[in-house]
């Protein structure tokens, strides 16, 4: 009996377990209960009484050091095999990482913001979701004026409360708040998104992108206006253009003007783009209405201003030779992945 616990435990020692099919044949011979340690468990009682004890002793050893080799053995190979069990394939390639990119409007948004600034012009923001009186009434517009049309803009409280809430159709409400806000010199620009409810097309679309300026001081002048402007021309056009100023009228500024520059696809010559005109439509502007300006608590006595307004997105739609104003809009990977720097 001493011989075969001697024999086994040598046996044990020695057996080697690499794999899964090892660890199941170790454990079907030795441990298990009807395997060869629980045999001779059962060949104890045939021992001599006085020898029992120093026998058991021994089979006991043999079974704990067939019980730990069983456990280290199945502790090394699961250790081994998480590559296996989670699924991940080191032969596949790595994954690319999408990259976003800043969209054309806000490129274009961006240049007009710094040549501005270049020039001394702070710069501006306010809410979308607009006062009509800061949208029309401040600004002058008559009250039968025909851009207050429940048809022209989005209303989003007409008549419920005691002030209408609408979606702003243009920047200039910003500078109104500026204008209440502070007193002169005040020099601003306001970018920003402006809505419309226009048939939409290729050409127009219910949102849009503006940037206006204002610039209220002492003695300021229609040459300072055209200066500024032309300034900004050159540096967003090329130094080549030549300007255009045609009389206007907005219930906001007087006299008003609207800003033509030579089309700088064509250089003047006439094109597709500029329909054979040679000239390409970039601003109003104008010197700030003395009732707007009283509407604001500033005395036109005492200070006068210009104001500019240009929109963004027909610049950007030239310059990308995109042709059609909802692709700025749609946020469709396929036209955005083509502005990556
Ligand atoms: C256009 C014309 C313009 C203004 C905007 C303005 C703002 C205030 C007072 C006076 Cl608070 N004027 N803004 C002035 C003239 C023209 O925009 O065609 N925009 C796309």
């Amino acid at each position: 009996m001493e011989n075969t616990i001697r024999s086994l435990q040598q046996e044990i020692i020695d057996f080697e377990i690499h794999s899964p099919a090892d660890l199941e044949t170790f454990r079907l011979r030795y441990t298990v209960r009807k395997g060869l340690i629980a045999a001779l468990f059962g060949q104890l009682k045939t021992v001599d009484p006085a020898e029992k004890p120093r026998i058991g002793q021994l089979l006991n050893q043999l079974k704990q050091t067939a019980d730990s080799k069983l456990a280290e053995a199945e502790a090394a190979l699961s250790s081994t095999k998480p590559q296996e069990s989670k699924g991940i394939d080191l032969t596949l390639p790595g994954r690319r990482y999408f990259t976003g990119s800043e969209h054309p409007v806000q490129k274009v948004l961006g240049e007009m913001k710094q040549i501005f600034s270049d020039m001394g012009f702070g710069i501006a923001t306010g809410p979308e979701l607009e006062l009509d009186r800061y949208n029309f009434d401040l600004l002058n517009f008559p009250p039968d004026h025909p851009a207050r049309d429940m048809q022209d803009t989005f209303f989003i409280n007409k008549g419920a409360a005691a002030e209408d809430v609408l979606l702003r159709t243009h920047t200039s409400p910003v500078q109104i708040r500026v204008m209440l806000d502070q007193k002169p010199p005040i020099r601003v620009i306001c970018p920003g998104k402006v809505y419309r409810n226009e048939a939409i097309s290729s050409r127009s679309y219910c949102v849009f992108h503006q940037l206006e300026g204002l610039y209220i001081d002492k003695k300021v002048s229609f040459a300072d206006l055209k200066a500024t402007i032309y300034s900004f021309a050159k540096q967003m056009f090329g130094t080549d253009v030549k300007l255009r100023f045609r009389p206007s009228f907005f219930p906001f500024t007087e006299p008003s003007a609207e800003v033509d520059v030579t089309c700088y696809l064509c250089g003047g010559k006439g094109c597709r783009v500029c329909k054979k005109s040679g000239w390409l439509e970039i601003m109003g502007c104008g010197m700030v209405h003395p009732n707007v300006l009283r509407n604001c608590g500033i005395d036109p006595e005492e200070w006068s201003g210009y104001a500019f307004g240009m929109g963004v997105d027909r610049t950007v739609l030239l310059r990308y030779k995109i042709d059609d104003i909802r692709l700025l809009f749609e946020n469709d990977l396929r036209m955005l992945k083509q502005f990556t720097a």
